[in-house]
C-alpha cells in the first residue's frame, strides 16, 4: 500500500533563459504532480540532482494548484524564507542533501506547525549563489518565525548564518531590504 502524504505536491522546472525574449513564463514548467512518499522517491531519483542542474534554473516544489509564482492567489499576500549559498565549489558536496532535507521537511509538513502557512520550496542555480526559499501564504510574523528556524536547522545552518524573511510585495520593489532575519 502506498504512504499518503498529507497534501498533493507538484514539481516545477525553470529552465535556463536562452534568449532575451523568453520570458519568466515561458520557462515555468509543471513536471508532475504526486500525493505518496513511494511516488515522491520514484521521482526523486529519476530527475537531475540539485548539483546536475544548469546555472540559471530552477526547481519549484508547491502544494498542487498553487503556482511558483508572486501572482498566484494563494501567494501574493505571503513571502519567503532564503538563505543563499555562495556557489563555491565545496556547496556541489552538500547541496543535494541539504535540498532533500527541504523537500522533506516541506512534504512532511515539519517544516510548520500551523499545516496551512507553507506553499512551497524553490532551489535556485546562480553563478554567484545556490539559493534555497521556503514560500509562505502570509506575513504574520509569530508564525513565520518558527518556519524560519526550522529552515535554518534543516539546511544545518550555523547561529550566524542568518535566513531572511521577505515579503513579495517587498521583492518586487527596487533595493528591497529583508524584514526578518533569524
Ligand atoms: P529570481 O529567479 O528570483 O532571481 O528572479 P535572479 O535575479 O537571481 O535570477 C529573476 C527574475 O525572474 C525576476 O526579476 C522576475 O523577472 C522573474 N521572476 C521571478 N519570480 C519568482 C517571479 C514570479 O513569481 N513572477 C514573475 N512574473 N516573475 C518572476
Amino acid at each position: 500500500a502506498k504512504h499518503p502524504l498529507n497534501s498533493k505536491w507538484t514539481l516545477w522546472y525553470t529552465k535556463p533563459q536562452t534568449n532575451s525574449r523568453e520570458q519568466w513564463h515561458d520557462l515555468l514548467k509543471p513536471v508532475i504532480t504526486f500525493s505518496s512518499v513511494e511516488e515522491f522517491w520514484g521521482i526523486y531519483n529519476s530527475i537531475p540532482a540539485a548539483n546536475q542542474l544548469p546555472l540559471k534554473s530552477d526547481y519549484h516544489l508547491f502544494k498542487e494548484g498553487i503556482k511558483p509564482e508572486w501572482e498566484d492567489e494563494q501567494n501574493s499576500k505571503g513571502g519567503r524564507w532564503q538563505y543563499a549559498f555562495s556557489n563555491k565549489r565545496e556547496i556541489y558536496s552538500t547541496i543535494n542533501d541539504l535540498w532533500l532535507r527541504g523537500l522533506l521537511s516541506v512534504i512532511g509538513e515539519t517544516i510548520e506547525d500551523d499545516e496551512d502557512e507553507v506553499n512551497g520550496i524553490v532551489l535556485n542555480i546562480r553563478k554567484s549563489a545556490i539559493r534555497i526559499g521556503v514560500w509562505t501564504r502570509d506575513c504574520d510574523e509569530s508564525k513565520l518565525k518558527t518556519v524560519g528556524e526550522r529552515l535554518k536547522k534543516v539546511l544545518k545552518l550555523a547561529d550566524e548564518q542568518k535566513v531572511d524573511f521577505m515579503s513579495h510585495d517587498e521583492s518586487n520593489k527596487k533595493g528591497s531590504e529583508p524584514q526578518i532575519l533569524i
